[in-house]
């Protein structure tokens, strides 16, 4: 028998430099050595991975992203690699890192980047995004959260569900409505009149932070405003950088599956003693699974050559995003099944990917607005109402 290939078919991780290559062995290292030993206990109880916070630290990732100095592909290769152990622990990368540091890198004051960016980049602050409401998710455009002016800055009322790291957060960057227009706000957390609740109970994205926020009449400085971030369109635009990130963490989620299944199969004899592994209906899933993700990898790569480029257009995000998330989750739900009863146990880490995968799909755009997004772009025509 020829010795078993790496799933990796199409030597796609030949095209990296030499030094992006050693970002992925570093990264690999860390979720093996750090993560994956104790990311299945964390989302068995519901509690936040903090053990991992040092060896994150020490990979100085967010110092770079602080510094700008990551490229595209660089940067979801990383997410890649981090989504091997968790999509709870990729999604750190996505909010501290997309979401907050790149609102205030793209919309911040100088002082507001000073002030705040290297402290992120230690991971001696944490900030979250607070976007959706209760009744508004998909439609942000329709929030209640309003901002009035006073005599030396901004009152803020409202409420924002959902908030990944909402609890830890030392502030968020708050969108509100101000006079008819959405703008961002950097709220500190601990201003009188704002309260982070955690959501419990959730049977996906266990070990990652949820809150719900609530203001009731904060009183921010007048330096508390995003200065550059003036309509809904700077809120999507820090999306889109989340939305790269996730596009390139589902190929790491699906590949994981995808590995720990083959390996399980070849161990586990079934008729005749031969193992799961020689049937051909279970290579044929094998074999579209791996076609699925070498396909979702490619799309991953030409998106960083697209960021890089300068060109990337709000419709190819929404192609990546859409088409990776569906795809990952498909190939987790069949890993679920080819493992059989021992899918559904916490032994195995594919149970966990699937569920945690439902969230991937949902946040940061649902398919459904990613797919009408896709839709507008081809027609002219926009259907989201
Ligand atoms: P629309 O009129 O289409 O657009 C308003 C303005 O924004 C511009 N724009 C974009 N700009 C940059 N990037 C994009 N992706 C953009 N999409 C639109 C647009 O050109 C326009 O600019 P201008 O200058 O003409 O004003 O806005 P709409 O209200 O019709 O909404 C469009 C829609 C439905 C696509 C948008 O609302 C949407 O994306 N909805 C989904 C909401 C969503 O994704 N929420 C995510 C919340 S944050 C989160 O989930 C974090 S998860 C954290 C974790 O990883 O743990
Ligand atoms: P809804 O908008 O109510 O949608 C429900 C269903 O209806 C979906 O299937 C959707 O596709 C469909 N639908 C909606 N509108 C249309 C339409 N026009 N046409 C066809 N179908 C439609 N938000 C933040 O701001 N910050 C965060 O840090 C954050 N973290 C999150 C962490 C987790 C674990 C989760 C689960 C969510 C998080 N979110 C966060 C919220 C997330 O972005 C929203 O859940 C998402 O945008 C969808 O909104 P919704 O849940 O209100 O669903």
């Amino acid at each position: 028998m020829a010795p078993p290939q790496s799933t990796d078919l199409y030597r796609l991780d030949e095209d990296w430099t030499e030094e992006q290559q050693l970002i992925v062995e570093q990264v690999r290292r860390y979720v093996d050595t750090v993560v994956l030993p104790c990311i299945g206990e964390h989302h068995h109880r519901e509690t936040f991975p903090e053990e991992i916070i040092a060896g994150l630290r020490e990979l100085g990732l967010f110092e770079s992203i602080a510094a700008n100095e990551l490229d595209a592909c660089t940067y979801g290769l990383i997410s890649r690699e981090l989504e091997r152990g968790s999509s709870a622990v990729r999604s750190i990368v996505s909010v501290q890192g997309s979401l907050v540091m790149g609102a205030l890198q793209q919309f911040g004051s100088k002082a507001q980047q000073r002030d705040w960016l290297p402290r992120l980049g230690r991971l001696d602050a944490w900030g979250c995004f607070a976007l959706t409401e209760p009744d508004f998710g998909s439609n942000p455009a329709g929030m209640e959260t309003r901002a009035e002016r006073t005599a030396d800055g901004y009152r803020l009322n409202g409420a924002k569900c959902w908030i990944t790291n909402g609890v830890r957060a030392d502030f968020a960057v708050v969108w509100a409505n101000l006079e008819g227009a959405i703008h961002g706000f950097l709220v500190e957390t601990d201003r009188s009149g704002f309260t982070a609740t955690p959501i419990k109970g959730k049977w996906s994205f266990r070990s990652s932070e949820t809150a719900q926020l609530f203001l009731e009449d904060v009183d921010v400085p007048a330096t508390a405003l995003l200065p550059g971030a003036t309509s809904l369109g700077a809120a999507l635009k820090c999306l889109s950088g989340a939305r790269y990130t996730i596009a390139w963490g589902a190929v790491g989620a699906a590949r994981a599956c995808l590995e720990e299944t083959i390996a399980y199969l070849k161990a586990r004899p079934q008729f005749h003693g031969k193992p799961l592994a020689s049937h051909q209906l279970i290579q044929y899933k094998l074999a579209w699974m791996n076609t699925e993700i070498v396909g979702m990898e490619l799309i991953a790569h030409r998106l960083g050559t697209l960021r890089e480029r300068g060109r990337l257009a709000p419709e190819q995000i929404a192609l990546a995003k859409m088409n990776n998330c569906r795809k990952a989750l498909e190939v987790a739900r069949t890993c679920r099944e080819l493992l059989g009863a021992n899918g559904i146990h916490s032994e195995y880490h594919v149970g966990r990917r699937m569920v945690d995968l439902e969230t991937v799909l949902t946040y940061e755009g649902t398919e459904h607005i990613h797919a009408l997004t896709i839709g507008a772009a081809l027609t002219g025509i926009k259907a989201f109402g």
